[in-house]
């Protein structure tokens, strides 16, 4: 799992982006095996996501809402169940739940979100900084293990969890110049133009050319000639660097910043120039990931253990690589809502099979215990995906709607709280809390949901029916009115107060 890894920026997707650096790696899980083409999460961010998928319950169920929350690590979850059916289990990565991890024989888990250069692991309460680069680091500690098991006659269940690519877009050094020849395309919304309607996305701050820090996220520098960063408000990153890593970053981004004020851009010109940057750190620590994932496969290929082990990538949400001119996700919106979802399994899962079903991060703790043939506990909230594979159940058939419901707010960025439905056609979305507007789409005619026809008297029925489908679901999965409560206001993260 990656954190942050949106499908425009994966191949098998072909999304035009990804053309133009592609994850040969990744598309080898897709050729191999399945990929899911409307694959969602549950609350787009990263605690809720990785809580959810753990223990295959919604946030209202497993206690998990927003980051920051403490994950109970006393309730069941997915690695628990798998070690009672006999597996050996593991964690490596990016954890961010707050609690130690539980159900699992062997933990190796970043402190927090992580770092790209020299991160810190958590290993038996132990923290130690570990030198090199977190993707290329989580791969090896992955291998380590993979190897290990050798020994043992159990089956394994390992959680390969990238800290790449989170802000704040660090490549590693192998790849800092490695997009400078590309033109990423921006996608035509970069300068939206939101209906009157659309007041969440109108007070979101997660706008490339507005919310970014120069210096922190966007890696420009002062002045020219001056390798010294425009505005880096924690020098947390850029610090960790040993003194030879930070020459070797500096003169791999000196020639192309002092390009930037040489051409004394302004406006249009500088907020493009500013997606474009961030869109090539962004893939360098795509690259990466890739990298990594080929070697994991190819040491699976080459110790005989790929006929029987199935290899899932995915990410914890889907993230906007400048449509409507953001970064980050939380939002219900395609973009942030789907997640990629790519599954290997041979002579299990057909070659190249493109699933279309509506399927949910949800299903994830289910087609785990399904495939291990383990006891699969009553209230588990989702659905196995596998009869999916094995072409028990069609596409069509395997489910109507998903349920959505985001939390955090106020926070970081500003995205307010909400919930919704979306069905095969349409979506509706209630923003509540301090604002009260409802937003429904017609994908099949509006995919980039530029039209709120909420309240539009042609979708009148379709309306009452996406309402009846809500309180349905709601139902289904035990959603209480409580759950709709204004919670007493958090904290507006302070670090984002002090720097705006
Ligand atoms: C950090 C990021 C935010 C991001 C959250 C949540 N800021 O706070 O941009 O939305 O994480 O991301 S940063 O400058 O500190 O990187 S999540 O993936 O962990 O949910
Ligand atoms: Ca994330």
């Amino acid at each position: 799992m990656a954190d942050d890894h949106a499908l425009q920026a994966i191949s098998a997707y072909k999304h035009p982006l990804s053309k133009l650096a592609p994850t040969p790696n990744l598309d080898r899980i897709a050729d191999n095996g399945a990929l899911f083409l409307n694959n969602y999460c549950t609350n787009s961010l990263c605690g809720p996501s990785r809580a959810t998928i753990l223990t295959g319950k919604f946030s209202h169920m497993n206690g998990f809402r927003m980051n920051g929350n403490k994950f109970d690590n006393t309730q069941d979850n997915v690695a628990k169940q798998l070690q009672q059916g006999g597996y050996q289990t593991a964690v490596i990565g990016k954890w961010h739940l707050g609690t130690t991890p539980t159900g699992f024989n062997y933990w190796d888990i970043l402190d927090d979100q992580g770092h790209y250069y020299n991160p810190d692991f958590i290993h038996n309460n132990d923290t130690t900084t570990t030198s090199g680069y977190a993707t290329d680091i989580i791969t090896d500690k992955s291998i380590a293990w993979i190897e290990q098991q050798k020994e043992s006659e159990k089956p394994f269940f390992l959680m390969v969890h990238h800290k790449a690519p989170h802000r704040n877009w660090m490549p590693p050094l192998r790849y800092t110049n490695y997009y400078d020849n590309i033109d990423p395309p921006l996608p035509n919304s970069y300068f939206p133009d939101f209906d009157t309607t659309q007041i969440a996305s109108q007070k979101q701050l997660m706008t490339i050319y507005k919310d970014m820090y120069e210096g922190y996220d966007l890696k420009m520098t002062l002045k020219e000639g001056s390798p010294e960063l425009a505005h880096d408000p924690w020098h947390n990153e850029f610090s960790r660097m040993t003194p030879e890593q930070r020459a070797q970053w500096d003169s791999a981004y000196q020639k192309k910043n002092d390009a930037m004020h040489q051409a004394h851009l302004t406006g249009k010109d500088l907020a493009e120039w500013k997606g474009k940057r961030f869109l090539r750190d962004y893939l360098g620590t795509v690259k990466a990931i890739d990298d990594g994932v080929g070697k994991i496969l190819d040491y699976l290929e080459k110790e005989g253990l790929s006929e029987n082990t199935i290899v899932i990538y995915t990410s914890d949400q889907g993230f906007y690589l400048g449509e409507n001119g953001w970064f980050d996700k939380r939002f219900m919106y395609e973009t942030s809502f789907g997640m990629p979802l790519l599954i290997q399994y041979p002579n299990h899962i057909k070659k190249g099979e493109k699933i279309t079903a509506l399927t949910q991060n949800l299903d994830f703790a289910e087609t785990f215990l399904d495939y291990a043939e383990t006891n699969i506990p009553e209230d588990y909230q989702g659905k196995s995906l596998r009869p999916l594979m094995e072409e028990k159940v069609s596409s069509d058939d395997f489910r109507d709607a998903l349920y959505y419901h985001y939390y955090d707010f106020p926070a970081f960025h500003m995205v307010q709280k909400h919930y919704g439905v979306r069905t095969k056609r349409y979506k509706l979305i209630h923003f509540y809390d301090n604002i009260d507007v409802w937003e429904m789409y017609d994908l099949k005619e509006d995919p980039n949901e530029e039209h709120n026809v909420y309240n539009n008297p042609e979708y009148k029925d379709i309306q009452e029916e996406l309402l009846t489908t809500l309180n349905d679901l709601q139902k289904q999965y035990h959603v209480t009115d409580k759950e709709f409560e204004t919670a007493p206001q958090q904290k507006v993260n302070n670090a984002y107060k002090m720097f705006k």
